[in-house]
């Protein structure tokens, strides 16, 4: 196993819940740092963009319209096979069908408005992390 970075967002649903915390803390359980994060609201061009690959998917309005409906916290997270790993904490993109114990579990009731997200592949994490952050905002520590 190496050394991943991967890109965390907590969405609009969970920071209105006040979880922000609670989240955060079971990444840093689990062995994942906090190696760099702000919380931004995004403008509809910066959601799209960054949601591009379902662009011609029939969700893509309502995602959009999601993700700027409030602040977000978007986070680089680093450790051992971090983007799996994320991945597992937070669970199935359908909560209903989430395992009992992740994040999307007990934050999440809609497919929709689903707490958290997480880059899906190296490619993706690589993207996704240039996306929001330079390197001068990354603090490998
Ligand atoms: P994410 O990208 O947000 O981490 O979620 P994911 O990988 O688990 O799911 P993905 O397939 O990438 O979908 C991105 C987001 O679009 C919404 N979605 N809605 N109504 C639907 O059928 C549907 N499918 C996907 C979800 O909010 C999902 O997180
Ligand atoms: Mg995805």
């Amino acid at each position: 196993m190496a050394t991943e970075r991967t890109l965390s967002i907590i969405k609009p649903d969970a920071v209105a819940k006040n979880a922000i915390g609670e989240i955060i803390a079971r990444f840093e359980k689990a062995g994942l740092k906090v190696v760099a994060a702000k919380m931004l609201h995004l403008s509809e061009e910066k959601a799209g963009g960054f949601y591009a690959e379902h662009k011609e998917r029939p969700f893509f309005k309502d995602l959009v319209g999601f993700m700027t409906s409030g602040p977000v916290v978007v986070q680089v997270l680093q450790g051992e096979d971090a983007i799996a790993k994320n991945r597992e904490l937070m669970g199935a993109t359908n909560p209903k069908e989430a395992a009992p114990g992740t994040i999307r579990a007990d934050f999440a009731e809609t497919i929709d408005a689903n707490a958290v997200h997480g880059s899906d592949s190296p490619a993706s994490a690589e993207r996704e992390v240039a996306y929001f952050f330079g390197a001068d905002e990354i603090h490998s520590r």
